[in-house]
């Protein structure tokens, strides 16, 4: 691990990415060269069946602020929780890797733009955020999650499931520390948790692409997130998401 403390980290959760990535490291690169900050790039790659570990090591080995972790089992809750905890930055921000909101926007979730907050979640619902280009059942489909979201999971929010936060070093650190979810319901179960904690969380409206070549199934990932969205209840009960980062032993 790093010793000297960027400013930003920059943490991309990777499956099969060997097409996309390659171009979004370039991009995030002629980007933090223009920045007066440090920045670090955290790649976590699972599960892939293609060259998604040979293309980032290959930009690794000529950007030295990319580090690359592999983790065995699926899931992109397990990739940005182990990107989130290996992180050094005093921001850290989870990006996609297709950079469906452009990455000039991150300043949008960085002081002197956002101040005052632990957690900003990127919004494509929020006012004055603009999709381009998605299909209109794709935009239904995400509008009834939030709906079970809200009704079952966390109110208040209109986009919990965009691939793009920033969380301060300290909510990074307490969120990922106690978080369990492995599949996408993290992103319900952080926001979860992070609003029991009285966090303060901003919704950042941003600019947002839509890319025909997702890793999400439609169907599938949904049924996933409500089974997710039930163990995070669960969890709650138990006080797996209690503050020291202790969880009972008891797994009953
Ligand atoms: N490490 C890892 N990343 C994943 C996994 N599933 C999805 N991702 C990443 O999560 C991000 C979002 O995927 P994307 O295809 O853009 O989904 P969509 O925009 O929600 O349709 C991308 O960076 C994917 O590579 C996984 O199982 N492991
Ligand atoms: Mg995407």
């Amino acid at each position: 691990m790093s010793t000297e403390t960027p400013y930003l980290s920059i943490i991309i959760p990777a499956h099969n990415e060997e097409h996309r990535l390659p171009g979004s490291l370039e991009k995030i690169d002629y980007f933090l060269a223009g920045q007066p900050y440090d920045a670090e790039v955290v790649v976590v790659e699972n599960g892939s069946h293609d060259a998604t570990v040979a293309v980032t090591q290959a930009f690794a080995e000529r950007h030295p602020y990319v580090r690359l972790f592999v983790e065995t089992a699926r899931g992109k809750g397990l990739a940005v929780r182990r990107g989130m905890l290996e992180a050094c930055g005093q921001y850290r921000f989870i990006c996609d890797a297709d950079l469906s909101m452009p990455i000039e926007e991150i300043s949008k979730f960085l002081p002197p733009q956002l101040n005052d907050f632990d957690v900003a979640i990127g919004s494509r619902e929020a006012p004055g955020s603009v999709r381009y280009d998605e299909p209109y059942h794709r935009h239904l489909m995400g509008r009834v999650l939030n709906w079970i979201v809200k009704l079952t999971a966390v109110r208040g929010f209109e986009d919990t499931q965009c691939g793009f936060k920033m969380f301060t070093a300290a909510a990074a650190e307490d969120l990922f520390g106690v978080q369990r979810m492995g599949g996408i319901g993290f992103d319900v179960e952080t926001v979860f948790i992070a609003k029991k904690r009285g966090y303060r969380i901003l919704e950042v409206p941003i600019n947002w692409y839509f890319d025909p070549d997702s890793r999400m199934k439609l169907v599938q990932d949904t049924l996933h997130i409500l089974r997710e969205i039930w163990e995070i209840r669960q969890n709650w009960r138990r006080g797996y998401y209690a503050l020291q980062n202790t969880p009972p032993t008891d797994e009953s």
